[in-house]
């Protein structure tokens, strides 16, 4: 009896336990310092992606108005998934190491120069989620949270098709002012998606 009910169990943990069959697949891309997330499809193409960054106020860090409790743990957009589906993180850097750590999502991975750690998540219950990176990445190390919003997969659904079309209607209004003024407003200005989207 043991052994029947053990076999399955153990199967379905194997099941969570690797990246393989996921739900979605998101590109956590570090630098200094604040992350880039990248929703891809099915094929690995991406369909939209937005820049996340530390949200504190510098009159908070300087002291001048209070520190509240989400002080420098607060994004200004922040990561959004929805609840209880396998969701594959590939988790990169565009300079010095990093490390994207979800302690209460049970997430870390180091973010290497030039490589992907894959690690996945299934969030059990909606929520705000705080992390930070938790490698030492230069001097505002401590300026680079990550936040994670679970939802429920019907309210991720809804969010994600409104992202995608505001983040890709911005990203075009972005590169046509890009192209006109020869400013680099368009690729910084935290929107970008994929041409293909
Ligand atoms: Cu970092």
């Amino acid at each position: 009896m043991a052994v029947a009910v053990a076999v399955p169990a153990t199967r379905e943990r194997l099941e969570r336990e690797t990246a393989g069959g996921a739900d979605l697949t998101i590109e956590v891309r570090a630098s200094q310092w604040r992350w880039e997330y990248t929703y891809l499809d099915a094929m690995g193409e991406r369909r939209f992606g937005f820049v996340s960054a530390g949200a504190t106020p510098d009159e908070a860090v300087a002291g001048i108005v209070r520190k509240d409790d989400t002080y420098l743990r607060a994004v200004d957009r922040p990561l959004v998934i929805p609840a209880r589906r396998k969701v594959r993180l590939l988790v990169t850097s565009d300079d010095v190491l990093h490390a994207f750590w979800m302690p209460d999502l049970g997430v870390r991975a180091d973010a290497v120069p030039g490589a992907f750690r894959t690690v996945w998540v299934i969030a059990d219950t909606p929520g705000t989620y705080r992390g930070q990176c938790a490698a030492f990445c230069g001097e505002r190390h401590g300026f680079m949270p990550a936040v994670v919003e679970v939802r429920s997969a019907e309210a991720f659904e809804d969010w994600q098709r409104d992202a995608a079309a505001t983040l890709v209607a911005e990203a075009r209004v972005g590169a046509r002012a890009g192209a006109a003024g020869g400013a680099r407003a368009g690729a910084r200005s935290g929107a970008r998606a994929g041409a293909g989207a």
